[in-house]
């Protein structure tokens, strides 16, 4: 029977801001993500203006892999890794973002990185901007709303591209573009725009603005690098969140059809290069006026992705509310809870299935091969008496995505290429700032105050995941 294909790309995910430290090293400028304090559950992080002093950023230090990569692979390697899911900080290679000659510091840090997977015949995966960028570019540009950062991108990517085109094949350009449809000015910061909305703006004008330089961002990076190297494989990368109706009740359906044209109209313009009917009505309807020029068009069409990449965590629901006749889905008023389904302690509902139908979704619409380059479950890990961490929980959570993703691919016929589960080791949690909403496969001693020994623990996960691995999925 037809299982994961034989060159399967079994690794685990992570990002630049949340797990390197190092922040100010080796000529690295600050990113949006270093001047980001810790938050939790209830109590977003905040944004400050630039550094202050006494205030716990868990981003600086993170879990230090930047001074512990050869032995954090090492373990990764152990795992049986045939890939592994990063990103570049933006800041160390441009520390400004607007500067003509890149850092050599910064670029050496990656040579030796990739270097030091391929040694192990580990595949480096690298998203471009995940969730972060160089905060001179907010403070001086104003991020995203500003249509110089497609230059400032551009040449960023381009230098990646040349400097790792031998060591890196698969790519992805910004990091769950769709998220910043939650347009609420404290995420638009957070996710890759680097915007802090002002009052007398409107933010989801803003947001369609952002997200259009973006795309276009995008697109010329891809075209750029299949020109650089044509054997690239560059994808995008979604956030998969399927919106489901409530019940049967048609204005609920069409609702979740709404909404799902909402949260995945960047897929469409990635994939098709150009903007799907129903986002060009929305934004004429709405007068957003938005910053569209022919150039734009020609570029959207000239750099189509390969492949799509998504993280998959949870499903929502969504119940009509007849105060919003128009159907704009809005994930803070419109989101209902399932009564079907568990949630963390987090409130991320717990939906295997869900994962199978996302790839279903995008694999009808788009046709192109899918890479899961991240799921997980976020945990508070403890160390047990017998000095280990039995997270049973975790492996369940994963065991039965893999289930599903397998169906994906053995009923379903969908090409996928890899799976990359957050995170291949605890990390800072990107919503919270916290250490203690865990991930990973490997346990490290940092706690939500800075504190702790940075030792690394495999748990229980890691020699599950082990085996799954080297049965390419069979033993699960
Ligand atoms: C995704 C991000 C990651 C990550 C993960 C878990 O949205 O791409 O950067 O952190 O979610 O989220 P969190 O860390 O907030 O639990």
């Amino acid at each position: 029977m037809q299982s994961f294909r034989s060159d399967f790309l079994w690794g685990g995910a992570v990002a630049a801001h949340q797990f390197e430290g190092a922040w100010n090293e080796a000529g690295k400028g600050p990113s949006v993500a270093d001047v980001m304090t810790v938050g939790s559950a209830s109590r977003p992080r905040e944004i400050t203006t630039g550094i202050q002093a006494g205030k716990n950023y868990p981003n600086h230090q993170a879990i230090d892999f930047y001074h512990h990569y050869q032995t954090d692979i090492k373990l990764l390697a152990e795992m049986g890794f045939k890939c592994f899911r990063t990103s570049i900080a933006w800041s160390r290679i441009f520390p400004q973002g607007d500067e003509p000659v890149p850092n050599e510091a910064g670029l050496e840090f990656y040579d030796r990185l990739f270097a030091e997977c391929l040694k192990y015949q580990i595949e480096p995966i690298v998203t471009l901007s995940h969730f972060e960028i160089p905060y001179h570019l907010v403070t001086k540009y104003g991020g995203w709303r500003n249509r110089k950062m497609i230059e400032f991108f551009v040449r960023f990517a381009d230098v990646c591209f040349k400097r790792y085109r031998k060591q890196v094949k698969y790519w992805m350009t910004f990091n769950e573009i769709n998220n910043q449809t939650g347009f609420h000015d404290e995420f638009c910061l957070f996710t890759n725009s680097g915007i802090k909305v002002k009052s007398n703006e409107n933010a989801e004008k803003l947001m369609y603005q952002a997200a259009h330089y973006e795309l276009v961002a995008s697109a010329i990076a891809v075209n750029h690098g299949h020109q650089i190297n044509p054997a690239f494989k560059i994808g995008c990368m979604l956030a998969m969140v399927p919106l489901y109706p409530l019940n049967s009740q048609p204005h609920n359906i069409m609702l979740a059809e709404k909404a799902m044209q909402k949260r995945y109209w960047f897929t469409d313009v990635h994939v098709n290069g150009y903007y799907p009917t129903f986002m060009e009505a929305f934004l004429q309807q709405h007068h957003y006026r938005t910053d569209i020029t022919a150039a734009d068009r020609y570029n959207l069409k000239h750099g189509t992705v390969d492949y799509i990449g998504f993280s998959y965590y949870m499903s929502k629901t969504v119940k009509y509310d007849e105060n919003n006749p128009a159907y704009d889905y809005d994930d803070y008023s419109s989101d209902v809870q399932n009564p079907f389904l568990p949630a963390s302690e987090w409130g991320w509902t717990v939906d295997p299935e869900g994962l199978r139908y996302g790839a279903n979704w995008f694999n009808d619409r788009y046709h192109l091969p899918l890479f899961v380059v991240e799921n997980g479950l976020g945990a508070r890990d403890e160390i047990s008496s017998d000095g280990k961490v039995h997270d049973d929980y975790r492996i369940n959570y994963l065991r039965e995505h893999l289930l599903q993703l397998k169906k994906a691919v053995v009923e379903d016929g969908i090409d996928v290429l890899g799976y990359t589960p957050w995170s291949a080791i605890d990390i800072v949690s990107a919503g919270t700032g916290q250490m203690e909403k865990r991930y990973g496969f490997i346990y490290v001693d940092k706690d939500d105050q800075g504190k702790g020994t940075l030792k690394r623990i495999p748990k229980d996960s890691f020699y599950w995941y082990q085996k799954v691995i080297a049965s390419n999925g069979e033993q699960l």
